[in-house]
């Protein structure tokens, strides 16, 4: 019995590994009132967890602008769904190559915030370059903690 226990218990740890989650964010022209959006614009996810970005209308273009030190950037390829596995802890900031101008960004939060400071830094600088929606990445980034 004890032994049983024991397989158990060592089966959970080694499943609980392979066990990542997969998550999706829509790219839309529309949604509610707001225009250029991806959802969820703000994600927590775990270490090793996947995201899947989904072309649900075309003509989106995510691409990584600011990412943790040693990660991964990623761009997506033509109008082709992609899967981004985060492996690195800390804030990712991404936004659609032709939409950035109308606001259209997200953020992924990996495991603990880690460079917020870096995050709000950068967003400072970054919302120069929109016209529309400027206060959106700073009102995610309020969203972390
Ligand atoms: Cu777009």
């Amino acid at each position: 019995m004890k032994l049983n226990l024991f397989k158990i218990l060592i089966m959970c740890l080694l499943f609980s590994k392979t066990f990542a989650a997969t998550y999706e964010v829509k790219m839309l022209n529309k949604e509610g009132k707001e225009l250029m959006i991806f959802n969820p614009s703000v994600l927590k996810i775990n270490v090793g967890d996947t995201v899947k970005f989904l072309p649900s209308t075309r003509g989106h273009h995510p691409r990584s602008i600011f990412i943790p030190k040693d990660a991964k950037s990623w761009e997506m390829k033509g109008n082709k769904e992609i899967e981004v596995t985060f492996n690195k802890e800390g804030i990712y900031i991404y936004d659609c190559k032709n939409h950035y101008v109308m606001g259209m960004v997200g953020v992924i939060q990996v495991g603990k915030v880690m460079n917020l400071d870096h995050a709000i830094e950068f967003s400072n600088k970054y919302k120069k370059k929109v016209s529309m929606n400027k206060e959106r990445l700073s009102e995610y980034l309020r969203e972390l903690k």
